[in-house]
């Protein structure tokens, strides 16, 4: 049986998947991401310094990522020595927003595929948000709508958590989480100028001053949700891996890991950062080298040369090309299939021991659910690792925010020059973000983006190798063959943005 899973919801974009069924095991997956945008072209021929701008474009969940990203590869290309402050402030935005991002993936794209919202038609108590969460679920139930409305209906059939207490408490965070992003994104505009586009990010810092007043703001901001972290999101992630154990099992991708290091620790081009970088395959780690990563498209709708490396990459859209299904390429390091995200940041780190909170915060965790380290490869592997990066990235940011000088200088100045290229690579909540930007006549003569749903939505590549998402859906046993909430599942923890994947 085949059945498409699209269009997936809870997700940003459009993505279908295909799953293939046989005796209640998924035998082949497909991931297809369904629209062309093509930033790569419109970057053509522009001023240098729109990158970080229009990049931002491309999504509006992660934006800052691609602005600094961009930025980084600016900086390459026009050899900046970037100011203290303003790497500082590029790490204050960022990671503001990758708090952000974290508990928006897990309360409103995924919880709701474990907490069973129907049990609040059991409460009986005065809270306004529940009261009005039971109003609007009671009416959709009682109207008799085939398709009643989001966000809490319609949902798969499936074995959501029985405790009632649980799946209320969830419901509630749900409604806390949405004023805990806010507070998390108003703390990246305190730098950032504005969210979700910053105004304020450029190659060689940060155009916002360094002021008391702003360090303080952000501080009790980033304090607010670091408190949230550690109170909430962190108990009911464990609460869902009590209740489903056997999502340590389930949903593992066949390859290796890649991270590019995430929040540099000084202004060193090839500073450490706070997590660390690396390519894990097959329980080695080795340093990233760029010159690997390929990108084929046998299976994406382009007509351009399949395999190329990043610096030689262009793109012609193929929309009727046979076999082609979707828009994503299939990007592929030494020719292997690798999984970005923050389990690939927790594993690639932990393996070389870099941050002794990751490593200490894992195996504690390790301890705690009687697992090995290989299970952070599932469903409740990525989960954890979120949450994981989520304590070690906001205590990060309230000690880096102590490290802004009031007064020095943010940005330095930029001289772009007549010709030049570079690669800027960092880590977008969702995983390892490359941008490459090549420079000739003072204009941008090539653009190219690998971004981290580029990377784990990856079509087969031209010897067929599913990628990583694709890997993690095969072989899955399924309960029920039409909804498929096991594939759901597994789908969401890699959190999917299909605007960036095909940008
Ligand atoms: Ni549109 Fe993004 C992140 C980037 S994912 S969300 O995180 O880059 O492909």
């Amino acid at each position: 049986m085949k059945i498409n899973l699209g269009p997936v919801t809870r997700i940003e974009g459009h993505l279908n998947v295909r799953t293939t069924v046989e005796n209640g095991k998924i035998v082949d997956a497909r991931c297809m991401g369904e629209m062309f945008r093509g930033f790569e072209v419109i970057l053509q021929g522009r001023d240098p310094l729109d990158a970080q701008q229009i990049t931002q474009r491309i999504c509006g969940v992660c934006p800052y990522a691609h602005g600094i990203a961009s930025s980084y590869a600016q900086e390459k290309a026009y050899n900046l020595q970037v100011p203290a402050n303003g790497r500082i402030m590029h790490n204050l935005i960022q990671g503001a927003n990758h708090l952000y991002d974290y508990l928006l993936h897990f309360y409103q794209l995924s919880a709701l595929d474990f907490v069973d919202v129907t049990a609040i038609l059991n409460y009986t108590g005065y809270d306004a948000d529940l009261v009005k969460i039971k109003a609007w679920v009671q009416s959709e139930l009682a109207s008799g709508k085939m398709f009643p409305a989001a966000p809490f209906l319609p949902r798969l059939n499936g074995d959501f958590i029985k405790n009632n207490d649980l799946n209320i408490g969830a419901l509630k965070h749900y409604v806390e989480a949405m004023e805990i992003q806010k507070k998390a994104n108003r703390a990246a505009a305190v730098f950032g100028g504005r969210f979700p586009h910053s105004t304020a990010i450029f190659p060689g810092g940060c155009s916002q001053e360094a002021r008391i007043d702003l360090i303080v703001t952000y501080q009790a901001l980033i304090a607010e949700v670091r408190e949230f972290v550690q109170s909430k999101y962190i108990p009911d992630i464990v609460a869902v891996a009590e209740n489903y154990p056997r999502y340590w099992e389930i949903g593992g991708s066949k390859g290796g890991f890649l991270s590019y290091g995430l929040l540099p620790l000084s202004s060193e081009p090839e500073s450490k950062r706070l997590l660390a970088s690396g390519v894990l395959y097959e329980e080695s780690c080795s340093p990233v080298n760029f010159d690997l990563i390929t990108q084929d498209i046998g299976y994406a709708k382009y007509s351009s040369p399949s395999g190329l490396k990043v610096a030689e990459s262009y793109l012609t859209p193929d929309p009727h090309k046979t076999d082609a299904y979707t828009w994503t390429k299939a990007p592929r390091y030494n020719g292997n299939v690798l999984e970005v995200g923050p389990a690939a940041r927790v594993l690639v780190d932990y393996r070389q021991k870099e941050n002794k909170t990751v490593k200490k915060l894992v195996d504690n965790f390790l301890d705690k659910f009687a697992i090995r380290i290989q299970n952070l490869n599932s469903v409740l592997g990525r989960h954890l690792s979120r949450a994981i990066n989520a304590l070690v990235i906001a205590d990060f940011l309230l000690e880096e925010s102590e490290r802004l000088n009031p007064g020095d200088k943010t940005i330095c100045d930029i001289n772009i020059p007549e010709s030049g290229e570079g690669y800027g690579a960092t880590e977008a909540s969702r995983g390892g973000l490359l941008h490459y930007i090549k420079i000739e006549n003072r204009k941008i003569a090539n653009y190219e983006c690998v971004v981290p749903t580029t990377w784990n939505a990856s079509p087969r590549d031209d010897r067929g190798i599913p990628g990583a998402m694709e890997s993690a859906l095969i072989g899955t046993q399924v309960a029920d063959g039409e909804d498929q909430i096991e594939a759901v599942r597994i789908i969401h923890s890699f959190d999917p943005c299909i605007a960036c994947s095909v940008h």
